[in-house]
């Protein structure tokens, strides 16, 4: 994982937009961002993984391949993901194989970039516009854990700008 202030250049969104303003851990989590290192072997990730599940009464999980040949609508998919929206549940992601961005808003409206790699565990929170995209290598595995019941559609800018649950990330990190 690392994370940067993204360049906004008109560059191929799978580039690394690499600002050379590197963003911290404690920002991130200022920002209601929270992220998990998992580097043991698949048992121990898969029962860090269980326990992250049991503390946040997540019930379900699946597993999204991500690449031109392994995705059904790969172009469309890829669009979707780098618009930006919010979600009314929180996203988390687990990152098994590949690599890719997560681009989120800080509290002065800027990208941030988040590159996770294998071994990654990120949670997004409700309400934060985000977006994602696959970087040069074109692919990634991950888990995507979910309750029973997950409000994963996304909600575009600036549709959400008024949604509760957008106005209340604003609020819990101290920008409304
Ligand atoms: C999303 O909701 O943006 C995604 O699931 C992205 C793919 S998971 C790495
Ligand atoms: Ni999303």
């Amino acid at each position: 994982m690392r994370s940067y202030l993204y360049d906004n250049s008109d560059a191929d969104q799978r580039e690394l937009h690499d600002s050379g303003v590197a963003v911290s851990m404690e920002q991130l989590r200022g920002l209601g961002i929270e992220y998990r290192r998992l580097n043991g072997n698949t048992a121990e990730n898969l029962a860090a993984v269980e326990q992250l599940c049991q503390e946040r009464s997540y019930k379900n999980r699946d597993e999204i391949n991500i690449s031109p040949s392994l995705l059904p609508e790969y172009e469309k998919k890829i669009k979707i993901f780098f618009t930006e929206h919010i979600h009314e549940d929180e996203e988390i992601r687990f990152v098994l194989e590949g690599a890719g961005f997560f681009d989120v808003r800080d509290k002065e409206d800027r990208w941030v970039r988040i590159l996770v790699e294998k071994g990654d565990l990120l949670i997004v929170p409700a309400g934060i516009y985000h977006r994602f995209t696959l970087d040069t290598t074109n692919y990634i595995k991950a888990m995507r854990l979910f309750k029973e019941d997950p409000k994963w559609t996304p909600i575009n800018r600036p549709d959400a700008d008024k949604n509760q649950y957008h106005l209340a990330h604003l609020q819990s990190i101290g920008v409304s």
